[in-house]
């Protein structure tokens, strides 16, 4: 049965065989950030894919690479949030994110002595690993950030409803920051092969689904009290605002942050309903590697805290264990 609404898609996708242990996880995350009033953000990232047979060789998938997320992530921790990090296994990760490739690797050296071979940081790299491995080591040692990963994108929708119903505890603490890139079309379960599709069986015809809106539910029933921020990607600059402005419009939340995929990485428009807001780099800051999550994240935990105070909510710096 293709399902039409969220309650028919959790009705008809069954929970990830790894669910029973990510919701243990999340669970005990947000009852000890929430015993000591911390706030926390569920930071999502990543693409989902969308598989055309069950034991899946081929899927559909998209161009998220995960850069959003995992450098906001770090800017949430430095602003004291406690952070769950829901992403797309094997896309980007906070700290991590800064070494992909062979990076790494062309920072070490090694002196080959045998049983007696050791490697270290080559100086002129200590500079840069050491600020973002310190800031990684706190962020652990603290237990301020939790991962948990997912990649179909009915993975996503079992993890992200555990999530909500973990942070719904929180009120106006908890935030979502829904930076994913989650697919609008996906195939009913009872529509997917079991098996590898056959070429001798000619080109297939695949008919893809609308994805329930699963924003309706989160807002007005997962998480009626938290800070809810949603993104918003076109290609069209002239559909940009327009459709940021609808999705306010229809789900109630409180922010969209609009994005083209063309300049994603160092333009930005936050729009709330009263206000918009852009945000972009200039040509020296985008040389010399600035993050624009910074600023984004910058002006979300400002507006945030006013949402708490409005809720009654204490503003105060984080406790104990953060
Ligand atoms: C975004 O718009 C993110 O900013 C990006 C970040 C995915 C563009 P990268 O991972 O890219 O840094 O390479 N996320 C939401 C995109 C999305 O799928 N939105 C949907 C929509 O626009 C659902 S809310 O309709």
């Amino acid at each position: 049965m293709a399902s039409s609404t969220w309650e028919e898609f959790f009705a008809v996708h069954l929970p990830p065989p790894d669910f029973e242990d990510n919701r243990s996880l999340l669970k005990e995350f947000c009852e000890r950030h929430d015993q000591y009033g911390n706030k926390i953000v569920l930071v999502t990232s990543g693409g989902t894919t969308v598989p055309l047979e069950h034991n899946t060789v081929r899927f559909v998938d998209n161009f998220s690479a995960g850069t959003r997320g995992a450098s906001s992530a770090e800017y949430f921790l430095e602003q004291g949030y406690a952070v769950i990090f829901m992403h797309r296994q094997k896309s980007l990760e906070p700290f991590t994110r800064h070494f992909t490739g062979q990076k790494l690797l062309d920072m070490l050296e090694i002196q080959d002595r045998g049983p007696n071979t050791s490697i270290s940081v080559k100086p002129d790299s200590v500079d840069v690993l050491a600020p973002i491995l310190l800031r990684y080591k706190a962020a652990h040692a603290a237990g301020a950030i939790l991962h948990v990963s997912f990649t179909t994108v009915s993975e996503y929708f079992w993890l992200l409803r555990a999530a909500c119903e973990c942070l719904a505890n929180l009120g106006a603490r908890a935030m979502l920051y829904l930076a994913a890139a989650v697919s609008d079309f996906y195939i009913p379960k009872d529509r997917v092969p079991t098996h590898k599709m056959q070429s001798a069986c000619g080109a297939p015809i695949i008919q893809l689904h609308l994805v329930p809106k699963m924003l309706a539910p989160l807002v007005n029933l997962w998480v009626p009290e938290a800070y809810v921020v949603s993104f918003k990607l076109e290609t069209d600059e002239n559909l940009l605002i327009p459709k940021a402005r609808a999705a306010l419009d229809k789900y109630k939340h409180k922010m969209v942050v609009a994005n083209l995929l063309q300049t994603r990485h160092h333009r930005v428009i936050l729009v709330s309903p009263d206000v918009s807001q852009e945000i972009v780099l200039t040509r020296e800051e985008v040389h010399a590697g600035v993050d624009i999550e910074s600023s984004i994240v910058c002006e979300i935990v400002r507006v945030h805290a006013l949402h708490m105070r409005h809720a009654g909510e204490p503003v105060s710096p984080p406790r104990s264990p953060r």
